[in-house]
């Protein structure tokens, strides 16, 4: 990695030469210009340095979205602070178990959270863009240095729960973000005149690392929906130029009526990911729209690793071909690759592929190849032109609307509730979120347990994505010889139940 490929360069090199140019509007009508974002970005770099963080330092955000956000999102950059975004949705207790690992110097919060108690700095900032954070702004100067940084300085710490229910922090890179924005920038064809209607939540990747980079690599705009609303994303249409998506936005674009050709006339280009986009949701959003959806591939640890393509055919049911400089391949359980059109497990390499989790150099072990191939846990099979399928996950993980949930994690907590024995939690196909979180419980001795019982108990401990939207109470879980329980009978059963 050169020691030039730093987001922060890259950032510096695309800014548009007119400062003046819009970077952010707001449904409405509020705008900042790129001079604008940047004077408060160096504004907050120097709030972050007064609370003491430094290079390398960990800053942990848990904030709704909005446009302060993503001036500090720029500000923590400058100050070469490692930013944990965090999901507004997390409870207090699973928020304070991740500061606990990723030891943050300062915690940027909601202003109605309370302060959690630790050994960080708090400020406070909520979704319009209030609080001490901001107050403490307004007293810095417009300036700030930029720390000095190289590729492998570290840029962003995201967590991602393991197998285990242990969540693990993936520590991502300037050179690996500065890798995934040129290259995005590059196949999309993202230019200054292109408006990006943005309505992802900015503590993943999806809405951070492609979403927002396109647009700030491009030195173009974006129009900032708050959160995902249908409505809003209809009216807002008539004045973007790109939509990047999950496939629940699609399913739930189509509901509405006004999500027709005259809405999208200026669209250029629709992506998806973070989830398998159906065929069937493809050809209704085509017939619909008149567009082919570009669907394409990525996860934490890694960024973007496949997309179909700009120009030339894009094969609804495929992730596309790898993205210039991704080496995927596609191997047997011996780490051998299989032969075209054979399923496998999907191993990734490359300069977008983060280094390791935090903190967990065992894990480089068990998660990565000895030749340095990331397991990423998808299978999928490669197709003529190395366009690559997604068939399904060797790792147990469900996604709900685009959300990761771990079944590990949701046991665990269904286990802590008096009155249950054990658990089993699984993913059934849903029309809305894709795949929707299902519980199956057993009762302790004696206990009387009822299916809403167990649902509140469970939403205390757990953000509520996660939360099981069914529960069924049972006499067993069906277990085999080995006295494993058989996910994929309960699976089954209740599927056939459901039809
Ligand atoms: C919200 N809820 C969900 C949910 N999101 N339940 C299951 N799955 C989800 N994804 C629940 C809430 O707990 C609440 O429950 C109820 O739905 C209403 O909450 P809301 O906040 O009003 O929900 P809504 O706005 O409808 O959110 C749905 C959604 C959102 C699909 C718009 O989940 C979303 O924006 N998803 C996108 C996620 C994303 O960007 N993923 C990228 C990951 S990065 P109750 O019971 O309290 O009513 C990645 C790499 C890559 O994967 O390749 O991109
Ligand atoms: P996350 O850990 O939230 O980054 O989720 C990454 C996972 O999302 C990948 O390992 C895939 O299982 C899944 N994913 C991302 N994009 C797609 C897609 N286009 N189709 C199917 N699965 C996807």
């Amino acid at each position: 990695m050169t020691s030039d490929r730093t987001l922060t360069g890259l950032l510096q090199e695309r800014r548009p030469t007119d400062g003046g140019q819009v970077f952010v509007r707001t449904p409405e009508g509020r705008t900042w210009s790129y001079d604008q974002i940047d004077a408060l970005a160096a504004q907050l770099t120097n709030v972050v340095r007064a609370h003491g963080v430094r290079t390398g330092d960990r800053v942990a955000v848990q904030s709704p979205n909005s446009v302060e956000w993503l001036a500090l999102h720029l500000g923590l950059l400058r100050a070469g602070a490692v930013q944990l975004p965090l999901n507004p949705a997390y409870t207090d207790a699973e928020v304070a178990a991740l500061l606990y690992d990723a030891e943050p110097t300062l915690v940027v919060r909601d202003t109605a959270r309370e302060v959690l108690p630790g050994p960080w700095a708090h400020l406070t900032l909520d979704a319009s863009g209030h609080g001490s954070l901001l107050d403490e702004a307004s007293a810095q100067s417009v300036e700030a240095d930029g720390a000095e940084l190289s590729g492998d300085s570290p840029a962003a710490l995201l967590y991602t729960s393991g197998t285990t229910g242990r969540p693990k922090g993936a520590l991502l890179s300037h050179g690996n973000l500065w890798h995934n924005a040129t290259t995005l920038v590059a196949a999309w064809g993202f230019g200054p005149d292109d408006v990006l209607l943005h309505m992802l939540p900015l503590f993943h990747t999806h809405g951070l690392f492609v979403a927002t980079h396109c647009v700030l690599a491009s030195g173009s705009s974006m129009v900032a929906l708050p959160r995902f609303d249908a409505r809003a994303v209809v009216t807002q249409l008539p004045s973007a130029t790109v939509l990047m998506a999950v496939p629940t936005h699609y399913t739930r674009l189509l509901a509405e009526p006004d999500f027709d050709r005259d809405a999208v006339a200026g669209i250029r280009l629709f992506t998806s990911g973070s989830a398998p986009m159906t065929v069937g949701l493809h050809n209704a959003v085509t017939a619909r729209t008149g567009h082919v959806v570009l669907e394409r591939y990525g996860m934490t640890e890694t960024a973007m690793l496949t997309s179909n393509p700009l120009q030339g055919q894009r094969r609804p049911g495929t992730v596309g071909p790898p993205l210039p400089g991704v080496d995927v391949r596609v191997v047997d359980d011996e780490d051998i690759a299989v032969a075209l059109g054979e399923v496998g497990n999907v191993q990734v390499q490359g300069p977008n592929v983060f280094s390791g989790y935090w903190r967990r150099p065992d894990l480089r072990q068990t998660e990565f190849t000895a030749e340095g191939y990331f397991r990423t846990g998808d299978l999928g099979r490669f197709h003529p032109q190395r366009y690559l399928e997604l068939v399904g996950r060797s790792k147990d993980l469900i996604i709900s609307g685009g959300m990761n949930v771990h079944p590990k994690e949701v046991e665990e907590a269904l286990d802590a509730i008096e009155g249950v024995a054990e658990s089993a939690v699984i993913g059934l196909p849903d029309s809305d979120l894709g795949e929707a979180v299902v519980a199956v419980v057993v009762a302790s001795d004696g206990a009387v347990l009822d299916a809403e019982t167990v649902r509140h108990a469970v939403r205390d401990r757990l953000a509520g994505f996660k939360v099981p939207k069914r529960v069924y109470v049972v006499a067993a879980l069906p277990r085999n010889a080995m006295g494993k329980v058989e996910k994929a009978r309960i699976r089954n059963e209740l599927s056939r139940e459901s039809r």
